[in-house]
């Protein structure tokens, strides 16, 4: 039975590395293993499609460490099991936390993509994402699902609180929203793709995207139904994997619709702004998500495009957001800083 979704999660989200295996964590930290540097310097960010949250205005980095990849179910394990932290998921929200939700609905749990059998109103999102009980990031679909086999996917149902928490152990961070869109882009500014402009480069599709008619029927025509592999599809020009598509990654910042550069001053290292603010939920705290999912389509949502944002509360999880984390440490020996 589909059951209505608790408050705290209604108007969810819709839409690497650290310690390699069997690498000692502070060597992995010293070498920034699993990372990319990113030199840094100007850039254009913002929406191709005039969205408008997401102006287009020219921000200026300094260099960073960011994971190559998402951040994968083999190094969630080692963070668990270094820890043994449960994530959000897993836990059984109090009363105090949803006051509107009957106590015998209090279970832990987590939302999925449950695809309808026949078309629904887009609008309806609660048609196609079931809050489901036993669902967490071991259990990605469910209670009987698992990960066995997918060491290298990204992990799925981590809250903006779990990717913090992973953060701090692996001496890393979250990155700022400018910070991961300027390396989404791979230095292609106001490109429609993180690969160019054109959405199939000799015909082939260059992200973990749905094809089909959504929500009801993915015809896999990139391959993947959910997840896939987090070096599946090619890189970037820097190198970084799945920033489009995938899973959405979770940012440092607050949300706001007004929150990502006004147009007309160089942002420096901008770091979001100071409160969130949603008005489509404006009683709660929101966090920006890039990058996509494995359930973006043109037709329903545009999320796997660069410019787009997205924002949910630090406590929600689903099965098609996971995170990748940065650093701040200097530079590679002998590497050139930004010019511009
Ligand atoms: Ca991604």
């Amino acid at each position: 039975m589909r059951r209505l979704l608790p408050p705290f999660l209604l108007l969810a989200a819709l839409g690497a590395q650290d310690a390699a295996p069997g690498k000692p964590l502070a060597k992995a930290v010293e070498e920034h293993v699993g990372m990319t540097w990113i030199v840094g310097g100007e850039a254009v960010l913002g929406s191709q499609n005039g969205d408008r949250d997401a102006p287009l205005h020219r921000v200026k980095l300094d260099g960073f460490w960011i994971d190559t990849t998402e951040v994968t179910n083999a190094q969630f394990a080692e963070f668990i099991k270094a820890t043994q932290y449960v994530t959000d998921a897993e836990k059984k929200p109090s009363p105090e936390d949803v006051p509107d939700v009957p106590q015998d609905q209090l279970f832990a749990g987590s939302l999925v993509f449950t695809p309808p059998p026949e078309a629904v109103d887009l609008r309806e999102f609660w048609q196609w994402w079931q809050f489901t009980a036993g669902a967490d990031w071991r259990h990605p679909t469910g209670p009987k699902s698992s990960i066995e086999g997918k060491d290298d996917h990204p992990v799925v149902h981590v809250s903006w609180r779990d990717a913090q928490a992973y953060c701090k152990w692996a001496k890393k961070r979250l990155p700022t929203e400018a910070e991961w869109e300027f390396a989404a882009r791979g230095g292609l500014d106001q490109n429609l793709y993180v690969w160019g402009n054109e959405q199939l480069p000799k015909k082939k599709w260059q992200a973990n995207i749905f094809q089909g008619t959504f929500p009801q029927q993915n015809t896999l025509e990139d391959g993947f139904g959910t997840t896939a592999p987090v070096t599946a599809f090619p890189a970037n020009r820097f190198g970084l994997y799945g920033t489009s598509g995938n899973v959405w990654e979770w940012c440092e910042d607050f949300y706001r619709p007004d929150g990502y550069g006004d147009g007309k001053q160089l942002a420096v290292n901008p770091k979001g702004p100071a409160t969130s603010y949603d008005p489509m939920e404006p009683g709660a705290v929101k966090h920006v998500m890039r990058g996509g999912s494995f359930l973006c389509s043109d037709v329903y949502c545009l999320g796997y495009l660069p410019g787009t944002r997205m924002k949910s509360t630090p406590d929600t999880s689903l099965c098609h957001t996971g995170f990748r984390c940065a650093r701040t440490a200097p530079a590679p020996a002998g590497t050139t800083p930004a010019t511009k």
